[in-house]
């Protein structure tokens, strides 16, 4: 069976799911497409799939068993609600929502409903290395986790995307805020934030950025996020335990040996470095969703994570270890980390 798959959101990240749900993976199909640009959604849609003038009318349609949405964090809380009230599959590009407000609302609809219907894009979790990195955690030979060391380096923040001061710590963070919490098996508890010497290469950005996220079990996280690094995208962790560290290996692989020396080539953005977690993120979504629901990070998880974000806007400003206090967990999400996984 083919899922019929509708794309709301055409920019980067729609076109590369949309080149990956057309050319790279089998059972599924992108048969509708929308955008608030409808010539971009018209210019990208795949040859044959209709586009919509509307995200909602795209979701009611008959022809559409399940949803895609790649728009901006802003307009993510109605598209996912529409989703749920149509009682349609939904794969949605973090972050979640950009308000606690709005994740509990899109919470109460999905146990509302009864059935988890939302993964959302923590596509680190699909990573082959994230997941050994977390099968050693997990087998528990190094002892406990103590701290993890999280590096997030973007080599520039594109031209084409509105990108604010708020954004490495509401937009880009919430990568970490989930890894941390999914590697660990814990909770982030509080929040602090440092901001250093700016860089010069990110105008008046606030940019980098240093974050510590406190877990529920005592271990710390510290994480830098840098937008303007200029050489790569490069993203780092380690993980100090009681009886030894564990880390992910240093991506790709590709070593060069010239004249210049020898050298280990840095992907050069999300794109290149994830390539193979978003294929296997949609794989496991498109099974779920053929089955009417879905798995991997949920709600719950996408609530989690916008609540760090909340807490590191006002750490920014308070300089003080803002505390992060979570809802009690629906059932729906299991009553455990490993459960609602
Ligand atoms: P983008 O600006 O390139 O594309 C967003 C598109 O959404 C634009 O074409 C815009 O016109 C459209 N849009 C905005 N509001 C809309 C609405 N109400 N209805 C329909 N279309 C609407 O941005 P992007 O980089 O593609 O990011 C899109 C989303 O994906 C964001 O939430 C971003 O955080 C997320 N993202 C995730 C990753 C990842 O690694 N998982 C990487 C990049 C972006
Ligand atoms: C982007 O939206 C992503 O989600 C990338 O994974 C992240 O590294 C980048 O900083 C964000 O802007």
């Amino acid at each position: 069976m083919t899922l019929k798959v509708g794309v709301i959101g055409t920019g980067m990240i729609g076109q590369e799911h949309i080149r990956r749900l057309t050319q790279v993976l089998s059972a599924a199909e992108v048969v509708a497409v929308s955008d608030i640009d409808g010539a971009r959604a018209a210019a990208v849609g795949p040859e044959g799939a209709k586009v919509f003038a509307t995200a909602g009318d795209l979701i009611r349609s008959n022809t559409v068993e399940a949803v895609v949405i790649c728009s901006w964090g802003p307009a993510h809380e109605e598209q996912l609600l529409d989703c749920i009230a149509a009682g349609k599959p939904v794969f949605c590009e973090k972050p979640l929502v950009t308000t606690a407000a709005a994740a509990l609302r899109v919470m109460e609809a999905e146990v509302a409903f009864g059935r988890r219907l939302v993964q959302v894009g923590f596509m680190r979790r699909f990573d082959a290395d994230y997941r050994r990195l977390k099968a050693t955690l997990d087998a528990a030979v190094l002892g406990a986790p103590l701290m993890f060391h999280s590096t997030h380096r973007n080599a520039a923040v594109p031209e084409e995307l509105f990108y604010t001061s708020d954004m490495p710590l509401n937009d880009t963070l919430v990568h970490d805020a989930d890894i941390s919490r999914w590697l660990l098996n814990d909770e982030v508890t509080g929040v602090e934030v440092r901001v250093p010497r700016r860089s010069r290469r990110g105008n008046d950005l606030r940019d980098p950025v240093m974050v510590l996220l406190h877990m529920g079990s005592g271990a710390l996280v510290d994480v830098e996020i840098s937008v303007n690094i200029a050489y790569g995208y490069d993203i780092r962790g380690e993980v100090s335990c009681e009886e030894g560290t564990a880390s992910l290996p240093l991506r790709p692989a590709t070593l060069i040996r010239d004249i210049h020396g020898v050298r280990q080539l840095v992907p050069a953005d999300w794109r290149e470095r994830f390539i193979e977690a978003y294929d296997q993120e949609f794989r496991e979504w498109i099974a779920a969703a053929g089955q009417g629901t879905a798995t991997g990070p949920s709600t719950w998880d996408g609530y989690a994570a916008t609540l760090v974000a909340d807490a590191a806007l006002r750490a920014v400003e308070s300089g003080a270890l803002e505390p992060v206090r979570m809802c009690q967990r629906p059932s729906l999400y299991g009553t455990t980390l490993e459960a609602a996984r």
